[in-house]
């Protein structure tokens, strides 16, 4: 049986689907072609010196890395051609792109370029999110859209394999690039979720700052009882893409509840557009879920372009359990 590549398990999957244009498949290949030159990018940045800050610092005040910077410009010009997209808003700019030579483009891009930067200077994994929506006629304005209005989402995952993992609607689908011939081939079709899981993924560091629920629902997560499968294990890496493909392939949950410590971060870190929205879709098609705590992310409207909310993510259980404690019922 020969290997199955990206492009033909995305070809083939679109002729399953008699009236299908084409152009989500041309997409989803770009994408791929845009994982394969970051990932070339960050095996030579090192060496390169293209590693560390970039001296700037994005909408939200946060420092950018060189990296983030190049893996914006790439994405950005991968879809730069062909028609489709005409609308691009990534983290790491202030407002979204207009691609003025493809102003019929049916598509909206979002994206976040460099995922879990904190680990770009000492080669931990990386990713990058992305989202593709229909351009509605007010631009901008029209991504203000609930996330179940996304056509397709997924992540790249630069670890010690580039990971490719996907959604376009009913299933999550995985591949992994074979650097010998620049092709990521097909690893996990109909990828799913485990219902439960044994770990927890969240920066406790700042656990002083969590509402008071979010901490006891970790404490009972480290209590003692073997027969509810406690205590979980830590496993948080710094980069949300790792940790959120970990929890699909074993379980188990993330959270980054919202942060009253120093300065706070009254709404939570992640982004509503460029990382929550994207994760939820495929979480929810693996058959996991996405919170914050009160509501399903995929419903969530976001009131701006990098609109942010507290998220928790993983297996059904333990994302329900979540839920109960943020309500006072745990
Ligand atoms: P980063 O800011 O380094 O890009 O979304 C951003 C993110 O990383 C996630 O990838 C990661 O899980 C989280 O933030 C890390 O934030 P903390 O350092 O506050 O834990």
């Amino acid at each position: 049986m020969p290997p199955v590549t990206l492009d033909r398990f995305i070809l083939e999957s679109e002729h399953a689907h008699p009236g299908a244009t084409g152009e989500l498949s041309q997409l989803l290949m770009r994408f791929g072609l845009a994982g394969k030159r970051i990932a070339s990018e960050l095996a030579m940045a090192g060496l390169k010196k293209e590693l560390g800050s970039a001296s700037t610092t994005n909408v939200q005040g946060e420092e950018q890395k060189k990296l983030d910077v190049l893996a914006n410009e790439i994405l950005l010009e991968t879809f730069d051609y062909g028609g489709l997209v005409s609308l691009a808003a990534s983290e790491e700019m202030v407002e979204a792109f207009v691609y003025t030579g493809n102003a019929d483009g049916h598509y909206a891009i979002l994206f976040d370029p460099m995922d879990g930067s904190s680990n770009i200077d000492v080669n931990g994994s990386l990713g990058t999110i992305f989202s593709i929506r229909r351009r509605g006629e007010r631009g901008e304005a029209d991504l203000l859209a609930s996330g179940r209005r996304q056509i397709a989402a997924g992540y790249i995952l630069f670890g010690p394999a580039t990971l490719l993992v996907y959604t376009c609607g009913e299933a999550v689908h995985a591949f992994a690039l074979d650097p010998s011939i620049g092709e990521f081939l097909l690893t996990d079709r109909f990828v799913r979720m485990p219902a439960r899981g044994r770990g927890y993924a969240a920066n406790e560091g700042r656990s002083l700052g969590w509402p008071p629920q979010v901490r006891a629902f970790t404490e009972y997560l480290k209590e003692f009882d073997p027969e509810s499968g406690r205590p979980y294990s830590t496993r948080y890496s710094g980069s949300l893409v790792a940790d959120f493909h970990r929890i699909l392939l074993e379980g188990g949950i993330y959270y980054y509840p919202t942060d009253a410590t120093g300065g706070g971060k009254p709404k939570g870190k992640l982004r509503v557009l460029y990382e929550c929205h994207p994760l939820a879709l495929l979480a929810e098609r693996a058959g996991g879920r996405a919170s914050t705590g009160y509501q399903d992310v995929l419903d969530i409207v976001p009131e701006a372009l990098h609109a942010r909310t507290p998220i928790a993510i993983g297996s059904s259980a333990e994302v329900s359990l979540y839920e109960k404690f943020l309500k006072g019922q745990g």
